[in-house]
């Protein structure tokens, strides 16, 4: 007789191997949902490098095409929605960019609003999950990775960043980038990025990605190969220009083009591989087992302790 774990050939062509295009047209026709948010100080080029990444004007940066120009800022948190298609796949994206914080003379509790922002969209799934009637998908506004513009200073982070990135990493994967990289030499990039995860270390800011109980040894040695990454030293630009005859999207400085998309110039492309080609669907994945899980334990622990009578009271029975 054959016992539960042996593998039975089938003599005849039952279909079930088709499983995985059933899945695959399902998800096609569904799309992919994936929410990106940019956290930083301000003027470092958040809303520009959402604007690379995705190759289109999504949002408004402080860039001038005219010198008459007002300049933008961002001055509230935006969501901008966009959905994106790649052979066949839908990928809808969902951008929310934040106002730079940190340059009030005061600047406790500035990240407040971030965090907040990010709970709500937790809350507000929860708030879904919880309906009787629940829709058999529900609409995923999440944010499954949250870009961490630092300065490029060369020096330290500074103390607000530290904090800012304690309270973000709490409860969103955070992925800290080197900003406007075009300011520092190659030395002093490598040098600058050892730095920052020496402090992220001492500090006890725990980035993305984390190695969990069920990641098998390829996995393993991907996040390695991230981690020594991480920061990605990145330039953004809206601009293209024109290097040995080809269009590219880069900044022309006073030594030369910065060619956005090279490698030997800057990570931005190693950034862009990571978001969507090599880690979306595991920053999808965790925000949902860890952030998302650890959220929903909490809020459903502090329901259950509200409706139990306080200890210390007397139950009406006693008396
Ligand atoms: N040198 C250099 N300049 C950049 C880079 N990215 C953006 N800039 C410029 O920096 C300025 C600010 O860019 P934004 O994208 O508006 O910055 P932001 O972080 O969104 O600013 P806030 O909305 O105020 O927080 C613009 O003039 C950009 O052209 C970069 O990688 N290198
Ligand atoms: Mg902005």
């Amino acid at each position: 007789m054959a016992t539960a774990t042996e593998e039975i050939q089938p003599s005849s062509y039952v279909g079930f191997d088709s499983i995985t295009q059933q899945i695959e047209h399902k998800l096609l026709k569904r799309g992919f949902q994936f929410n990106v948010i940019v956290v930083g100080q301000t003027g470092l080029g958040k809303s520009t490098l959402i604007n690379t990444i995705f190759a289109s004007h999504l949002i408004d940066t402080k860039g001038r095409l005219a010198a008459d120009e007002p300049v933008r800022q961002t001055t509230d948190i935006q969501a901008v929605s966009h959905t994106i298609v790649e052979n066949g796949v839908r990928l809808k994206l969902n951008i929310v960019d934040t106002p730079g914080y940190g340059d009030q003379i005061n600047n406790e509790g500035c990240w407040d609003p971030i965090i907040r922002y990010i709970k709500d969209q937790h809350s507000a799934y929860l708030r879904k999950e919880l309906t009787a009637m629940r829709d058999r998908y529900i609409q995923d506004s999440r944010i499954h990775c949250c870009l961490f513009f630092i300065n490029p200073t060369g020096h330290s982070l500074r103390p607000i960043d530290i904090i800012v990135l304690k309270k973000l990493s709490e409860v969103v994967n955070v992925v800290p980038i080197i900003a406007k990289s075009d300011s520092l030499t190659l030395e002093e990039r490598e040098n600058f990025k050892q730095k920052i995860r020496a402090e992220l270390a001492y500090n006890g800011v725990i980035s993305y990605p984390f190695d969990t109980d069920e990641a098998d040894e390829e996995e393993i040695q991907v996040n390695e190969i991230v981690r020594s990454m991480i920061p990605f030293a990145v330039v953004g630009s809206e601009r293209t220009v024109i290097v040995n005859g080809k269009t590219v999207r880069g900044r022309k400085n006073r030594w030369g083009v910065i060619n956005v998309e090279d490698e030997a110039h800057c990570e931005f492309v190693h950034l862009r591989n990571f978001l969507t080609r090599t880690h979306l669907q595991d920053l999808i994945e965790t925000t949902a087992q860890i952030h998302y899980e650890a959220f929903r334990s909490r809020q459903l622990l502090a329901l259950k302790d509200a409706s139990r009578p306080a200890q210390g009271t007397a139950s009406p029975e006693k008396h």
